[in-house]
């Protein structure tokens, strides 16, 4: 399949405002491959599958979930919004029959990172927050980090996550903690 049969599918998938998010993140995705050196077809395609189930029933996203032999946290049991990630990951793999280790990875923690981040699943992570359609509060910050370094847009994205969750009281996954630990203790090596 083509990048833009799975387009398509996605099409089928989604309404019109997400379709536009994935689009947006592949287009985004490609653009930072090119910068820092990554895979840049993977990066389109992981792009725009990158939220695949996200508007999928929560009953069939569990059932791919355990079809891919995935078992959750009691964490990620209880916030559903980490879901997509999991599910989306099991759909590429099991409906797809995607078996690039890399961009089942780069779906699988798209939301929360994770502690030795590939080249590949910090492009998807950050090409999420910088996306044309984004316009959050801080997102030119972000997307100003983007063009600096990885490491500094990681570490913005990490940051504004853990603190929008902590304000909102919010569980914070472990993988976000480990992702954000790893980037900012670098940083702060650097410094000395
Ligand atoms: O799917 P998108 O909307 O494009 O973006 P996303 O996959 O980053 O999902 C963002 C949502 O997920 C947002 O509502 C915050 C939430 N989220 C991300 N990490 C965590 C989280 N929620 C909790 N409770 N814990 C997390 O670690
Ligand atoms: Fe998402
Ligand atoms: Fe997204």
């Amino acid at each position: 399949m083509t990048v833009k049969d799975y387009e398509v599918l996605m099409a089928s998938r989604m309404r019109q405002p997400r379709l536009k998010h994935s689009k947006n993140v592949a287009k985004e995705a490609v653009r930072l491959a090119k910068k820092y050196g990554a895979d840049v077809s993977k990066a389109e395609l992981a792009g725009i599958l990158h939220d695949a189930t996200k508007e999928t029933p929560e009953e069939e996203q569990l059932s791919l979930i355990e079809r891919a032999g995935i078992v959750l946290t009691p964490l990620e049991r209880t916030t559903h919004k980490l879901w997509h990630a999991i599910s989306g990951a099991a759909f590429v793999q099991v409906e797809l029959g995607i078996t690039d280790e890399d961009i089942i990875n780069s779906i699988r923690f798209h939301t929360t990172g994770r502690e030795g981040m590939s080249l590949l699943e910090k492009v998807i992570f950050i090409a999420d927050f910088t996306s044309a359609e984004r316009d959050y509060d801080g997102v030119d910050k972000m997307r100003k980090a983007a063009d600096k370094s990885l490491e500094e847009a990681m570490l913005e994205g990490l940051s504004f996550t853990i603190a929008d969750l902590s304000q909102r009281k919010l569980a914070i996954a472990p993988d976000t903690f480990a992702a954000y630990n790893e980037v900012a203790i670098i940083k702060t090596n650097k410094k000395k």
